[in-house]
């Protein structure tokens, strides 16, 4: 494949940029024109952020996987379009060439089919990092069905949320999954969420780790068997199901400040052109090069970067089983150089925590394949960001500071790999047809600058292909979170500064939202989880500054009955009570016992002075004479941990 639309030069991307900003019709139509279509759109956008309406490529018809797979089959049939790296590195490696995967996809829609999916409806699927998870991913998408990917970490709690939101009807899962020296069993997990469970029919089992499972009888299925059944007939492809441009292609669930996750809704055509456009132009991807994200198919970073961008583009893309520090911290390392891996992407608490390590993990790695490292998920630090140049890049390969969000669907700000220029710790410049801005608490635009900086809260003027359309069943609770802070502006819930350069750097979240080893996580979610455990009374929950995982949990609680005064064991039963209702990634770092939280007189936590207080700031509390009782304060001062 060539991608004409991959800018070359800085000054094609400022001619570009002018381009995208003058004529938004004009430049995504040139580039539309470069995939399959079933049939042209008539509209290349439609949008209001009021309501908000957001149409992309309108009247169009297509089916995605016809450009991630069917497009690359005359000339690139046979190159590989997933390299899958096993957790154990003594287990085989698999590759899956463009004809073997379009096969499976087409395979597995047939027992998709066969077991009742229909265009629409909704499929949960919670797998660890294996082939069949990126095969069930496309095959939904090529018959039509909305995929809902449910990261393996969560609990059955939080699955079962997820399933009724999206009134889904199916489940495909593995019996278990290996994540470095762990089997999770993700069948029985599953079972545990869909007790009291009334809309799933259907449940796929696919075998990987040969844990003992429980099969329901009319309910549960295995994979293989189900492939078998297809095999036997010969069938090896499956027509795709005529798409609109705008029906949706999937549900991903993100954490928002406030409530329960909400089902972050992309749509068929905007979605793919954004994904493969920010792919080509942010790696700078050449044919036959091979490209590694290390992030888990269950985020919105393996959705575009590890599936639909890459295989848009006929990229070859490395699909690992495991976790960078099993059975060593070298283990990244081993893998580029196993693959000859050109484009490395991961996540900046990946980085930190491999530095822990020293540099003997990387005694012996050659890396030499490298031409282009990125990062993505949260701020990186430049201490990061230099090791990362210097041990990992050789300092030879341009890093790429991605900012982005499960709702902008792909790459909003960063630089474009050895074409723009990098700046440690900032993410650059907005993508073309990307109109960033920075506004103050009312809405007005920041233009005054102090030393040449300007800071606010980050907002988007106009819609980009990739951005969310809805929130799954809930489309005022999209414009409330998006659309209504700032009127007819995006609000992304993130900080940022911009320099004399038109840089932009991204100083994380101003809303209650926590980024855990960039994961994010609400705050009210994890209060929630605390206080269904008995005898709390209320808690409240923070953020603060983490060397590793970037920013982690403090929470303050209330409790009354602890076990004869052992908080020891108090402490271990609020942490596996947060475990069971989210999962192990929202269990609080830090609980302090607290006999009262600092409220005002109407009642509202003031969490700035808790966030304070967890920091470590405890001269500068600020203003506290609004509160209801400052002895308060004094008392959680006094007892932090
Ligand atoms: C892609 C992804 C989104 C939040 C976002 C911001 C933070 C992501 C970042 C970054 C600074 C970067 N974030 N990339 N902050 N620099 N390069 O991570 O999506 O899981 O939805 O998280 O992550 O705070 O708002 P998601």
């Amino acid at each position: 494949m060539s991608y004409p639309y991959q800018i070359k030069s800085f000054d094609e991307y400022k001619s570009e940029y002018q381009k995208s900003v003058a004529d938004p019709a004009g430049f995504w139509s040139g580039i539309a024109e470069h995939f399959s279509w079933r049939k042209k759109w008539a509209e290349v956008s439609e949008w209001n952020f009021t309501e908000p309406d957001i149409k992309w490529f309108k009247g169009g018809k297509l089916n995605i996987t016809e450009n991630c797979l069917d497009r690359h089959l005359e000339y690139n049939g046979n190159k590989p379009a997933i390299i899958w790296e096993p957790n154990d590195p003594e287990e085989h490696h698999r590759v899956l060439t463009y004809k073997k995967l379009h096969e499976k996809v087409c395979q597995f829609a047939h027992v998709l089919k066969n077991n009742g999916v229909k265009k629409g409806d909704r499929v949960c699927i919670y797998m660890g990092m294996i082939p069949e998870l990126a095969i069930s991913v496309l095959a939904c998408a090529r018959i039509g069905a909305i995929h809902s990917v449910v990261f393996g970490g969560f609990s059955a709690q939080s699955i079962a949320d997820r399933l009724y939101d999206a009134q889904a009807e199916f489940i495909v899962t593995c019996d278990g999954a290996y994540r470095g020296a762990k089997d999770i069993p993700l069948k029985s997990v599953i079972d545990d969420a869909l007790i009291g469970n009334r809309t799933v029919k259907k449940v796929i089992v696919c075998t990987r780790t040969r844990t003992p499972v429980s099969m329901l009888k009319g309910r549960d299925v295995w994979w293989e068997e189900e492939m078998k059944q297809v095999e036997e007939k010969g069938l090896t492809f499956i027509e795709a199901e005529e798409m609109d441009a705008e029906d949706p292609l999937f549900i991903l669930y993100t954490s928002g400040s406030t409530g329960k996750p909400k089902g972050v809704v992309h749509t068929c055509a905007g979605y793919m052109i954004y994904a493969n456009y920010s792919f080509i132009n942010v790696f700078q991807y050449k044919p036959g090069q091979i490209h590694f994200c290390t992030a888990d198919i269950g985020w919105i970073t393996g959705h575009s970067y590890i599936v639909y961008g890459p295989l848009s583009a006929g990229a070859t893309t490395v699909l690992f089983e495991g976790v960078p520090t099993w059975p060593d911290a070298g283990r990244f390392w081993d893998i580029v150089d196993k693959y000859k891996v050109n484009i490395l992407y991961t996540a900046p608490t990946a980085i930190r925590s491999l530095m822990g390590f020293g540099l003997d993990p990387l005694q012996g790695k050659d890396l030499s394949s490298l031409n282009v490292l990125g990062t993505v998920g949260e701020p990186i630090n430049e201490e990061a960001w230099h090791w990362y140049d210097e041990h990992v890049g050789k300092k030879k390969c341009p890093i790429v500071d991605t900012w982005w969000q499960t709702e902008t669907g792909g790459v909003l700000i960063s630089n474009l790999a050895g074409i723009t220029p990098a700046k440690p710790s900032w993410a650059t410049l907005p993508l073309p047809g990307v109109q960033p801005v920075l506004v103050d608490e009312k809405g007005d635009e920041v233009t005054e600058a102090t030393d040449g900086v300007i800071s606010g809260n980050l907002c988007i003027k106009a819609p980009w292909p990739g951005i969310l359309r809805t929130t799954y069943g809930d489309h005022e609770r999209c414009r409330t979170n998006y659309f209504a802070t700032y009127p007819g502006l995006y609000f992304t819930g993130d900080g940022a500064l911009k320099d004399a350069d038109g840089f932009y750097r991204i100083t994380g979240r101003v809303d209650d939202v926590l980024n855990v080893s960039g994961h994010r996580i609400g705050t009210a979610e994890v209060e929630n989880a605390i206080n269904m455990h008995a005898g709390v009374v209320e808690s409240a929950v923070v953020g603060y500054p983490h060397d590793i995982k970037g920013q982690g949990i403090y929470a303050y609680v209330i409790y009354q009955g602890m076990h004869g005064g052992d908080t020891e064991l108090t402490r271990k039963d609020i942490l596996q009570t947060v475990t069971r209702i989210i999962g192990p990634i929202a269990k609080p770092d830090k609980i302090q016992f607290v006999s009262g939280l600092p409220k005002t007189r109407s009642g509202k936590i003031m969490r700035r002075i808790l966030r304070k207080i967890a920091e470590g700031e405890l001269s500068n509390l600020g203003d506290t004479s609004t509160l209801l009782d400052p002895a308060v304060v004094d008392e959680i001062k006094n007892g932090k941990l």
